[in-house]
């Protein structure tokens, strides 16, 4: 019996979602930061065994939204949900259930769903996770709990197994060699944010999107080139990530151009552009074009 389905990865911000999509895998698809809210929109991954085809949405960061930019990425963690065949609930050493974990309980309401435990290695001992896992069962009814530390990569097998039984019988709906819906340049511009992400400080990272103006690969170089643009909101902000004469831009250029090589496996000349878009994350219209290239 070969087994399919769609299967939501959902959390608070931080709690390692993106990490265990990309583990899942045993690619990288999703970009992952120490720092919160680093995922704005739904994506793709796709593992196919023998038997078995799962299709992972990895999601936003559950967290309250008061801002336009969080509204769109909450709004996609309910779309997710929606078109689930099952869900994995990921929590961390903090086991954080606040009033919107629990709405979103509440949509889970008749999909089978897995609790997954990670960071592991920082709880204090088995009986804080023990504590942890009861506190979640007492609010939901979770078919499975799964321990795992990601970075150790421990419990992933485990959970994997765990899935293939919770999802339904069904189809093979896409090539066995295919890992994602998304397109190479949304990856790309995820890579290129990733490492925004990383190098700069306090309010910029959430002020950021990057966007792929070009890619050619040209076959008598072996080797692509990739201009993208990164957007900020406001001069003072220009101002810092290009640094003083270009340094930082430069740095996180050398950066995303190893990620991004990495994962084309191919050498890349990569040309970065930083532009003002006033306020575009107050503007549901610019939004939907900056955080998902899927026009
Ligand atoms: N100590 C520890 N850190 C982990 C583990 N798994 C993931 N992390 C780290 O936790 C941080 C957040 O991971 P992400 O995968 O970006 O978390 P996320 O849930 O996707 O976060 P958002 O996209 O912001 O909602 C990263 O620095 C990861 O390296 C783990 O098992 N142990
Ligand atoms: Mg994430």
């Amino acid at each position: 019996m070969f087994k399919s389905g769609y299967i939501s990865i959902i959390g608070k911000p931080n709690v390692g979602k993106s990490t265990l999509l990309n583990k899942l895998l045993g690619e990288k698809i999703a970009i992952t930061s120490k720092k919160p809210q680093t995922t704005r929109t739904n994506i793709c991954g796709i593992l196919t065994g023998k038997d078995y085809q799962l299709i992972f949405f990895d999601t936003p960061g559950i967290h309250k939204a008061n801002k336009t930019l969080n509204k769109v990425m909450t709004s996609k963690i309910q779309r997710a949900i929606k078109d689930s065949d099952a869900v994995v609930f990921v929590t961390d050493e903090k086991g954080t259930i606040d009033e919107e974990v629990l709405a979103y309980f509440k949509m889970m309401k008749d999909i089978p769903s897995i609790l997954v435990i990670n960071k592991i290695e920082l709880f204090q001992d088995e009986k804080e996770i023990k504590e942890t896992e009861e506190k979640f069962l007492s609010y939901f009814p979770f078919k499975y709990v799964q321990k795992t530390s990601l970075i150790k990569n421990e419990g992933i097998t485990e959970l994997l197994s765990k899935i293939i039984e919770i999802v339904p019988s069904g189809p093979q709906y896409y090539p066995p060699e295919q890992i994602t819906t998304e397109t190479e340049r949304f990856i790309i511009s995820e890579l290129i944010r990733e490492k925004l992400i990383e190098k700069l400080k306090h309010e910029i990272p959430y002020s950021i999107a990057v966007q792929i103006e070009d890619i050619k690969y040209r076959q008598e170089r072996d080797v692509y080139y990739i201009k993208a643009v990164i957007f900020v909101e406001k001069e003072s902000q220009k101002m810092i990530v290009i640094g003083e004469n270009g340094k930082m831009l430069k740095e996180i250029g050398t950066m995303a151009r190893k990620s991004i090589e990495a994962f084309l496996n191919c050498r890349v000349f990569l040309e970065l552009w930083v532009k003002i878009k006033h306020k575009w994350t107050k503007k549901e219209e610019w939004i939907k074009k900056l955080i998902h290239q899927r026009f």
